[in-house]
């Protein structure tokens, strides 16, 4: 069966077309669920109720174009990293307004905003300057560089400053709620390095059905994780604190 008018790879036929369909759905859906909820918990959780609505908002539109481009040529990488560029940053200034309460400043939300860029930066060269046929060094050389960004943000999520921020906020609530965002970005966020090492010439390309398709199968699968999850932490953090 297919779906769309004109697609090489039909959501209908091709289980990663089918992914993003999904993906679309999935994004719009708890976008307006996160916006209608900002007006069931209390004042102080709207902001970060609205920041998961504009997180997953942002992507449905971009999943929308990109199960187009996907149906079209296969290729996502341009797109793909402009929702990243738009979504990480966001998730960052979740972290920061959960801990804003114990102290956490701008320079915390911007150091976190920075290593995110350098992550995806670094991450877009690898993708998109692949040469044709795929280079191993190439793909490795600047996964490792964009690793580095995201260490970073894990570290400050399980051991730095948000950590410790945490901490010291002295609430049950957000101190478990930020260790479960920190778990996240642990192993929801891990899931994007896999995709990246099946493009052609990456560590995994070729092993059993790994293939340039299945980065875009880790991908969405991680995004519906991370970016669905981290709104519904959120979520939970502010109606049980209304408590
Ligand atoms: C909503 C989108 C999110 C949370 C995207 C997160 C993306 C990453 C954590 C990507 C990480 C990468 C590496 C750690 C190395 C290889 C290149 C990347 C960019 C896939």
């Amino acid at each position: 069966m297919e779906f769309l008018l004109s697609a090489v790879k039909d959501p209908g036929t091709d289980p990663v077309a089918f992914t993003f369909f999904i993906g679309c759905m999935a994004m719009a859906a708890a976008s307006v669920f996160f916006f209608v909820e900002r007006n069931s918990v209390s004042e102080k959780w709207r902001l970060s109720l609205l920041v998961s609505a504009l997180i997953t908002g942002i992507a449905a539109v971009h999943y929308f174009y990109m199960r187009d481009a996907f149906g079209a040529s296969g290729n996502t990488t341009a797109l793909r990293y402009i929702d990243w560029t738009l979504t990480v940053p966001l998730m960052c200034v979740e972290f920061y307004l959960l801990t804003k309460a114990a102290g956490a400043t701008k320079g915390l939300m911007w150091k976190l905003i920075l290593a995110s860029a350098w992550m995806l930066i670094a991450g877009y060269i690898g993708e998109a300057f692949n040469p044709e046929g795929g280079s191993t060094s190439h793909s490795v050389t600047w996964g490792v560089l964009s690793t580095i960004g995201y260490v970073y943000v894990l570290y400050s999520a399980w051991m730095g400053e948000v950590a410790k921020l945490a901490e010291s906020s002295g609430d049950p609530v957000v101190q478990k709620g930020v260790r479960t965002l920190a778990w996240f970005v642990l192993v929801g966020w891990a899931i994007y390095p896999i995709g990246y090492m099946c493009m052609p010439g990456g560590w995994l390309n070729g092993v059993g059905f790994l293939d340039a398709d299945t980065v875009d199968l880790f991908y969405n699968i991680a995004d519906a994780v991370n970016k669905i999850g981290f709104g519904l932490v959120v979520y939970s953090i502010a109606i049980n604190s209304d408590k």
